[in-house]
């Protein structure tokens, strides 16, 4: 029996290059200075290095992408170290129920922590074997693979868990809050009283 469960989302179109989209220049972050913070709701706040990431059990991600802008690629291989693995070393308090993902230059997004934790997702620092180029987010981006890969901040720095869920740079802008490709939660609307508040 075939799986006849689609694999294109819904108003999305295949593509077999890989576009390059984000907003601002490309950073360029050397190894020695890469730093990742991980604060905030954490019994144990991280600040890993270049040198100590790659100490992580190293893992790999077989996926398809999804962005907005309504391209899907399929077949992706992305390697490097389980977000989940980072996570357990923090230890994330009860309190913790969302994360506002850090990124240069000046980029932020959110998501449920449930959502960050998963074990599909990586602080990922290659593409079908090969080192990510700094125009995909190199040395190391977060790969969400089920939501829109605005999630998957390139050049990310840090995770930040919260209490309550905080709108980042495109949510702020009217992209929505979850963000699932298969039921098309491209726009949303932030609650503008939190917004104001600042993220907690
Ligand atoms: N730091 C940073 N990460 C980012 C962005 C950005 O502007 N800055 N754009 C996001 C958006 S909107 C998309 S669609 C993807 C694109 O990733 P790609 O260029 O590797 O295809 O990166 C995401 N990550
Ligand atoms: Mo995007």
């Amino acid at each position: 029996m075939s799986d006849t469960s689609p694999r294109l989302p819904p108003g999305q179109v295949e593509t077999r290059k890989w576009p390059v989209l984000h907003y601002g220049a490309v950073p360029r972050i050397d190894r020695s200075q890469w730093i990742l913070r991980v604060w905030g709701e954490v019994e144990n706040p991280l600040e890993i290095g270049w040198r100590e990431l790659q100490h992580f059990p190293q893992a790999s991600t077989h996926c398809d992408i999804h962005c907005v802008t309504q391209w899907s690629r399929f077949d992706n291989t992305f390697g490097g170290v389980r977000v989940s693995d980072l996570l357990r070393r923090a230890v994330p308090l009860a309190a913790a129920k969302y994360v506002l993902v850090h990124a240069a230059p000046d980029y932020t997004t959110n998501l449920p922590l449930e959502d960050l934790d998963r074990p599909a997702n990586l602080i990922a620092l290659s593409w079908n074997g090969e080192p990510l180029t700094p125009e995909h987010g190199g040395p190391a981006r977060l790969l969400v693979p089920h939501l829109y890969l605005w999630k998957s901040a390139k050049w990310v720095t840090g995770l930040q868990l919260l209490q309550e869920d905080y709108p980042g740079f495109w949510e702020q802008n009217g992209y929505h809050m979850l963000g699932d490709p298969w039921k098309e939660q491209r726009y949303g609307r932030p609650d503008p009283v939190r917004m104001r508040r600042g993220p907690r």
